[in-house]
């Protein structure tokens, strides 16, 4: 899987290209991730990318032609990116998508900044809006690197087993609680059937956990 960023601030991207799940799986060539500076496709001395609202009011909107440029020369080599716009506006994430997205062969992200770009770019060169959730940040780019992470560790190989299938909301469900040395803790024990050996019944309790756990914190996943 193919990742483009455009960004005014590619250095951002080290956080998940340098350490951790992620970087590991660019190390495997499962992903790339490839930043695109949106100042080197500004027509200006000054380096600009963004003006004045039309009708007025604060802030600063990201102009059409950088952009343009931009994912032009990024579709030369990728003519079937998506191009996804990270934005409070756009269809909410969920596993559901991520699963959607984590098919695909290249996607190309759009940050922005400032209160966001021109209509224009919308309407005419973005194939799908994606928001993280119903709050704002100061940048794209945090919720571009939290699409990243989220897909790139449903890919095959990126994980050692597989391990994000049993991920809390794969199979629709919460995860089951986990535990771990020492068996008592200021009194509280265990499970006693972690301790039984017997893996079919541990795997039924489990079942029964992640569906109980579900039921009392989030009713609501069990509606669809
Ligand atoms: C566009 C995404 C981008 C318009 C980006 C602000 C939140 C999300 C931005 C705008 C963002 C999200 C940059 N904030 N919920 N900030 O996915 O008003």
């Amino acid at each position: 899987m193919q990742f483009n960023i455009i960004t005014l601030f590619p250095n951002m991207f080290s956080a998940i290209s340098d350490e951790g799940v992620i970087a590991r799986a660019i190390k495997k060539s499962i992903i790339s991730i490839k930043t695109w500076q949106l100042r080197d496709f500004s027509d200006n001395q000054y380096k600009n990318v963004d003006d004045k609202p039309y009708g007025g009011g604060a802030g600063m909107v990201m102009q059409v032609k950088p952009i343009r440029d931009c994912l032009s020369e990024i579709k030369q080599d990728s003519p079937n990116t998506k191009v996804i716009y990270l934005s409070p506006q756009g269809r909410k994430l969920n596993q559901q998508l991520v699963e959607e997205l984590s098919v695909l062969d290249s996607i190309t992200f759009l940050c922005g900044r400032y209160e966001g770009i021109d209509e224009r770019v919308i309407e005419n060169d973005i194939d799908m809006e994606v928001s993280i959730g119903d709050y704002v940040i100061s940048g794209g780019e945090l919720a571009a690197m939290v699409l990243i992470d989220a897909i790139g560790r449903r890919l095959s190989g990126v994980l050692g087993n597989e391990s994000s299938l049993k991920d809390s909301f794969v199979n629709n469900l919460l995860d089951h609680p986990h535990y771990t040395r020492p068996e008592v803790v200021d009194g509280q024990r265990v499970p006693e059937v972690l301790l039984s050996g017997h893996q079919a019944k541990i795997d039924d309790w489990r079942q029964a956990q992640s569906i109980e756990k579900t039921k009392l914190k989030r009713p609501d996943l069990l509606d669809d």
